[in-house]
């Protein structure tokens, strides 16, 4: 599964909050590839090798859960994710639908 998904970091692995000048919405390509979420700034093309800088980007989905933010409302279809590690960040969606397919798609694996 791919397409947009705009991010902002919640909090950060030691479960602190986020710092300040760290929290801004950033928008990415996302792939989902097996139990990787792989946050790309450029469109997404098949083969093509990803740089370094994206694969930092990128985030491990095994033992993580999705939940809609439903407590978020400054902006629409918005979703959480908790990590293993337990980093959470907020996922704007495109539209309802991609909101609820993302959220599916990464509690199913
Ligand atoms: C953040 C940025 C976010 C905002 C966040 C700010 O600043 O303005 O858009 O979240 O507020 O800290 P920065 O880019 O300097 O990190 P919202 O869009 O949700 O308001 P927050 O600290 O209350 O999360």
């Amino acid at each position: 599964k791919h397409g947009l998904l705009v991010r902002k970091s919640h909090a950060d692995p030691d479960c602190k909050k986020t710092p300040r000048g760290k929290r801004g919405w950033k928008t990415f390509h996302a792939i989902l590839k097996g139990m990787i979420l792989y946050l790309q700034k450029e469109e997404y093309k098949p083969g093509k090798p990803l740089a370094e800088e994206e694969l930092k980007n990128a985030i491990s989905i095994h033992h993580s859960l999705a939940t809609r933010a439903l407590d978020y409302s400054k902006r629409p279809n918005v979703f959480y994710l908790r990590t293993a590690d337990w980093r959470v960040f907020l996922f704007q969606a495109q539209n309802s639908e991609q909101m609820h397919s993302w959220i599916t798609r990464i509690n199913v694996v």
